[in-house]
C-alpha cells in the first residue's frame, strides 16, 4: 500500500494492457488526485471552462479550459492549437507543477521515457455528457504519446481503430486511472460514452480529465 497527502492508505496502481502502444496504469494518479484538483482550480479560475463549437457549429457537451504553452482549441475556423486563450487574449496559464510532473512519470512507465508535455487539455464532464469518437491528429509529432488522467465519477471510454467504422472496446475508467497511449495505438479513433449521474468524494457530480499532449 502507498500513502496520500492525509496519511490515507492506497491501492497499489496496476497495468492493463489494453492493445500494442496503449496501457491503463489504473489508480497511478491516486496519490496525487487531492493536489490536481486543486490545480484544476487555479488553472480554471485564470482561464474558465468553456463549451466550445466544433467547426461544424454544434456546442460541445464537454467544458474545456488548458494549461501549457499551448491549448487545443475549436471554433468555427477549425480545430488547432494556440499559445492564448481565445476568450482573454492573454497566455494559457502555465502548466501546475503537478501536472507536468504525473504527466512524465506516467509516460515513463507507460514505455515513452523523455515525454515532455506542452499541452494540457482539462475537460469537464457533467451527467449528460459525453465526447464522440475522434482521432488527436493536431499535434506536430505523432512518435510522442498522449497522457490521459481521469479523475471523479467514473466512465466508459472507448477505443476504436485506425478507421471510424471499426468496432470500438469499451473500457471502463475510474478515478487514477491513467492512459498512455502512442506508437502504433496514436492515431486510434477513441471517445467517451455519456457519464451517468452520481456523486463522487472529491469532485460531486462531475469527472475531470487531464490529457496531456506535446502539440509543437
Ligand atoms: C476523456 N479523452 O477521457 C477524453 N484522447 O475524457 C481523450 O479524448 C483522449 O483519453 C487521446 C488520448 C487519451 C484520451
Ligand atoms: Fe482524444
Amino acid at each position: 500500500m502507498t500513502q496520500d497527502l492525509f496519511g490515507e492508505l492506497l491501492p497499489e496502481p496496476t497495468r492493463e494492457n489494453l492493445m500494442e502502444g496503449a496501457v491503463v496504469l489504473r489508480r497511478f494518479a491516486l496519490a496525487a488526485a487531492g493536489q490536481l484538483l486543486n490545480d484544476i482550480q487555479q488553472v480554471t479560475a485564470q482561464a474558465p471552462f468553456r463549451h466550445m463549437k466544433t467547426p461544424s457549429g454544434h456546442t460541445m457537451s464537454v467544458a474545456m479550459s488548458c494549461c501549457g504553452e499551448q491549448g487545443w482549441v475549436t471554433d468555427s475556423r477549425g480545430y488547432r492549437y494556440q499559445s492564448e486563450d481565445p476568450a482573454s487574449g492573454h497566455p494559457w496559464p502555465a502548466m501546475p507543477e503537478s501536472f507536468r510532473n504525473l504527466a512524465g512519470e506516467a509516460a515513463a512507465a507507460g514505455g515513452f521515457a523523455g515525454f515532455e508535455t506542452d499541452a494540457c487539455l482539462i475537460n469537464r464532464y457533467q451527467p449528460g455528457a459525453k465526447m464522440g469518437l475522434h482521432q488527436d491528429k493536431d499535434e506536430q509529432d505523432f512518435s510522442q504519446p498522449i497522457v490521459s488522467v481521469s479523475l471523479g465519477l467514473p466512465v466508459v471510454f472507448q477505443f476504436g481503430g485506425l478507421k471510424r467504422n471499426e468496432r470500438p472496446l469499451r473500457v471502463p475508467l475510474a478515478h487514477g486511472d491513467v492512459v498512455v497511449w502512442g506508437g502504433p495505438a496514436r492515431l486510434r479513433y477513441h471517445g467517451v460514452l455519456t457519464l451517468k449521474a452520481g456523486g463522487h468524494p472529491l469532485t460531486g457530480a462531475c469527472r475531470y480529465n487531464l490529457t496531456f499532449r506535446r502539440a509543437r
